[in-house]
């Protein structure tokens, strides 16, 4: 798909704006502006048109005109997005569900929750844990990130470790197709396997696929307390044989996020956390469930990680005191940032047991193309969030023959280029890296077969190319 046409686009718009109504449509040039970027380093791009869609109806309407005239259409929830998935790269309309923010229904008893596609996924959070339920995915952008970028991303979190991803709580979907059909996908109940899983193919699909509208999400209790500890160790190879000791020892943490030694150095001035001299990382460790069982696992994972060396230890369980310990992790990657003049970020994952290879790998790259590579994520998943930072634009080419260098490594190691922000625009030159051109060569029919004229969300995910470099 290219750009459109101004007469398709504008016939388009005429007939958007006749289904939706009211103020839909904008197009003055400071709020399109400010949808024309996510939170990467994807070049901007200004949309021709922004359309705020109130409900199912304005979705289907949109997507039927532009399919109709063949203009492409970008969808947008908050923006949060780490690979530039709703970055409008080929123009045209980006179509936004942030407005369709219902918390439809919790129901205590079915355990499950409907939302719009525009609720924060810390609202959902706060509206469930109200009623003593939980809905454990965490991105660590909660409070702003919405429920359809988390669906159409498949986004984790670190509770991921413990409980799983965005798409492991689906039921089921209300999806409008590129063309304004409105399916419903995926299950009404806890069971089911009727017919194909397209619930499942929906969610991860980055806005190529179709526009989701509803989701029914799965809850569960509340756990009853929740413990964080802070393990600092004096190297590499105790992280993960630290996680493999906690594991043997039966213990299932909610979270295990780790902050390398690079990582730690650059925020030890501000983390607001006493660092110890020798540490050489820092694992934050959650547990969760009934008080007396985590009361003993707290101890037991003290043990673990003292038996590898551990060189400090702190516990937390008020809320106040966990969020202090929180604090610098989530910080982390705006913290990064300030550190250098350009940064990039990459999302990879290998297998736990091949944490300790990934950094040594991360070490030599960094030593051998003069890029400073500070790591942090989700260890327990083995899924880190390798960074580069470098100051001037000449070390560009170096900073590409280290990204390619960590991606070649993570694949050898059995692993996969992204864990939870997707492919995108920043790595959609990768792609066929990690998968067979028959593969892709699959999916490519499969996305002609939901969206035959191309117009949703093109220039994402399957596109060849080189990674187009912005400011960041
Ligand atoms: C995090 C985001 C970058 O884990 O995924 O901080
Ligand atoms: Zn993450």
């Amino acid at each position: 798909m290219t750009q459109a046409s101004p007469v398709s686009l504008e016939r388009a718009l005429v007939e958007i704006d006749r289904a939706c109504g009211g103020d839909a449509v904008v197009r003055d040039p400071d709020i399109l502006e400010s949808v024309a970027g996510d939170e990467s380093e994807t070049p901007r791009r200004r949309p021709e048109a922004l359309v705020r869609a109130a409900s199912t109806r304005d979705v289907a309407a949109v997507l039927k005109a532009a399919s109709k005239h063949g203009v492409p259409v970008t969808p947008r929830g908050a923006g949060t997005g780490r690979v530039g998935g709703a970055v409008p790269v080929h123009g045209g309309i980006v179509l936004s569900t942030e407005s369709m923010r219902s918390i439809v229904e919790v129901h205590d008893e079915e355990l499950v929750a409907v939302v719009e596609p525009g609720v924060a996924t810390g609202a959902l959070h706060a509206a469930v844990e109200d009623r003593q339920l939980f809905y454990p995915p965490d991105p660590n952008s909660l409070a702003t990130c919405t429920m359809g970028g988390n669906l159409a991303c498949n986004a984790g979190g670190p509770r991921a470790f413990k409980y799983g991803v965005t798409g492991d709580f689906v039921l089921s979907l209300e999806v409008v197709t590129a063309e304004g059909s409105v399916l419903a996908v995926g299950k009404p109940t806890v069971k089911g396997v009727t017919g194909y899983d397209l619930a499942s193919l929906i969610v991860g699909s980055e806005g190529t696929l179709g526009v989701i509208t509803r989701a029914k999400m799965r809850l569960l209790p509340k756990p009853e307390s929740v413990r964080t500890l802070l393990v600092f160790v004096a190297d590499d190879a105790s992280v993960g044989r630290g996680i493999t000791g906690l594991l043997r020892r039966g213990i299932v943490p909610r979270c295990v996020e780790l902050v390398d030694s690079i990582a730690l150095d650059l925020i030890r001035r501000d983390a607001g956390l006493a660092i110890p001299a020798g540490a050489k990382g820092m694992l934050l460790v959650e547990l969760d469930g009934p008080e007396l069982l985590v009361d003993r696992e707290v101890e037991r994972t003290g043990n673990a990680f003292g038996d590898e060396g551990a060189l400090e230890i702190l516990t937390a369980d008020r809320g106040s005191e966990r969020e202090r310990l929180w604090s610098a992790r989530r910080e982390l990657s705006r913290t990064l940032r300030t550190r250098a003049r350009f940064k990039l970020s990459e999302d990879v994952v290998v297998p736990r047991t091949r944490i300790f290879d990934l950094l040594r790998t991360c070490r030599e790259l960094s030593e051998r193309h003069g890029v400073v590579m500070p790591t942090y994520g989700h260890a327990g998943d083995g899924n880190l969030h390798v960074n580069f930072l470098w100051d001037h634009e000449r070390q560009r080419p170096d900073v590409e023959l280290a990204i390619h260098g960590l991606f070649e490594a993570t694949i050898a190691l059995g692993g996969t280029l992204s864990g939870e922000h997707g492919i995108g625009v920043l790595k959609a030159p990768f792609l066929p890296m990690e998968q067979s051109p028959e593969l892709i060569a699959l999916q490519r029919k499969m996305k002609s077969l939901f969206d035959p004229r191309g117009i949703l969300n093109p220039g994402k995910v399957f596109e060849a190319g080189t990674r187009p470099h912005g400011n960041c």
